[in-house]
């Protein structure tokens, strides 16, 4: 090492996970035994493309960052600590994929059981790989996410002895909400506009909690617009009504009946924000120009952000946040189909130079 260089100064860089980092917004006690895998702290990334065609300051949240790939974990976290602390032994979680890899992580983190309910043959790759090599027991449904969380919540009730780890448990809202606050710390200020996918709707629910937990503790001293875009094909908030066969590219929001509905038109109502919706191939564009022009690859449903983006007018000079639920990798296949794959070459010098063109 140099003479003249610096240590990294540990004590600043230990991240203790969200639980720790926000624990006086947290439901917790000293006899909560905290589950974490380091969660949380996730890049806000400056978007220059996206913000001279809106001509504001754009920023990405890329909740890709997180041990298991998605924002899922900032709630998993709690929703696993405190089924520790009740001294649950099973945890038990309907999903469209996310959910039950951050489930079945910390699940096996904490010794427990996980079962998980997905809709068969709606589950990205990268998702169903995680579930199961953590260890959680899959059940492939023959239905969709909305009949998968009607069984799950039923077990819930009716059987007495598993936890229910999708937002409809409260924890899971009270973890997530950490997003915001990160957003403000890292920021400084608070963003005018805030864009979010919208599935579920949980998500939604807890970036406007953390927000107004914020104001309402005087760290900040303004809130942003709650903007929520669904699917075209799953957009119940937007129609007012469920749709009893959802359909979308984007897997994860592959949603017909939200659980945390009313939540969510709280947040744009409140907020004097939106929530409406775009089409597959807005959510695949979107999805292509964050990869090829801002170099951020996410999931489809978390370009739904960046696409409801594009086609709002922002007001000029204003701070906008798109948040991007999940990691690219989750979902090889979207991203294959997008792209042509190149043919193989003869493995010599001449061919290489040859196909470069140098
Ligand atoms: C990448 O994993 O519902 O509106 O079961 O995985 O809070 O539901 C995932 C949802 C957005 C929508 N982006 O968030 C599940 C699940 C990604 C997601 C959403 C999800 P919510």
């Amino acid at each position: 090492m140099p003479q003249d260089a610096k240590r990294p100064d540990r004590e600043r860089m230990v991240w203790r996970g969200v639980v720790e980092e926000y624990r006086s917004f947290m439901p917790v006690s000293d006899r909560t035994p905290v589950v974490t895998l380091g969660e949380g702290r996730t890049p806000l990334i400056y978007a220059p493309e996206l913000s001279r065609l809106k001509s504001a300051e754009v920023y990405l949240k890329y909740e890709g960052g997180n041990p298991t790939g998605s924002f899922k974990d900032r709630g998993m976290t709690l929703a696993i600590s405190k089924a520790a602390e009740e001294g649950s032994q099973t945890v038990v979680c309907a999903s469209t994929g996310n959910t039950s890899a951050s489930a079945a992580a910390y699940a096996a983190k904490a010794g427990m059981t996980c079962a998980v309910l997905i809709p068969q043959g709606y589950i990205a790759l990268g998702k169903l790989a995680q579930a199961l090599i953590y260890g959680a027991k899959v059940m492939q449904i023959k239905g969709n996410f909305d009949q998968a969380l009607d069984i799950v919540r039923e077990l819930g009730e009716r059987s007495g002895k598993v936890t229910v780890v999708n937002s409809i448990n409260p924890f899971r809202i009270e973890g997530q909400k950490t997003g915001a606050f990160e957003i403000i710390d890292t920021l400084g200020a608070v963003p005018d506009y805030h864009f979010i996918p919208v599935g579920n709707a949980g998500n939604i629910t807890a970036y406007w909690k953390g927000y107004k937990e914020y104001f309402k503790a005087g760290i900040s001293s303004s809130l942003p617009k709650m903007m929520g875009f669904q699917a075209d094909g799953a957009a119940p908030i937007v129609l007012g009504h469920i749709v009893d066969h959802p359909d979308t590219i984007a897997t994860a929001i592959r949603i017909g009946n939200p659980a945390s509905w009313d939540n969510a038109v709280k947040a744009r109502d409140e907020s004097g924000g939106i929530i409406s919706s775009v089409e597959d191939s807005e959510i695949l564009e979107a999805y292509r120009f964050l990869a090829a022009r801002e170099s951020v690859f996410c999931e489809p449903a978390s370009a739904a952000s960046v696409a409801g983006l594009l086609k709002t007018e922002v007001k000029s000079g204003s701070i906008v946040v798109c948040v991007l639920t999940g990691h690219g990798l989750k979902d090889p296949d979207v991203a294959i189909s997008q792209i042509s794959v190149p043919e193989a070459i003869e493995a010599t010098y001449d061919a290489i130079s040859e196909e470069l063109g140098v």
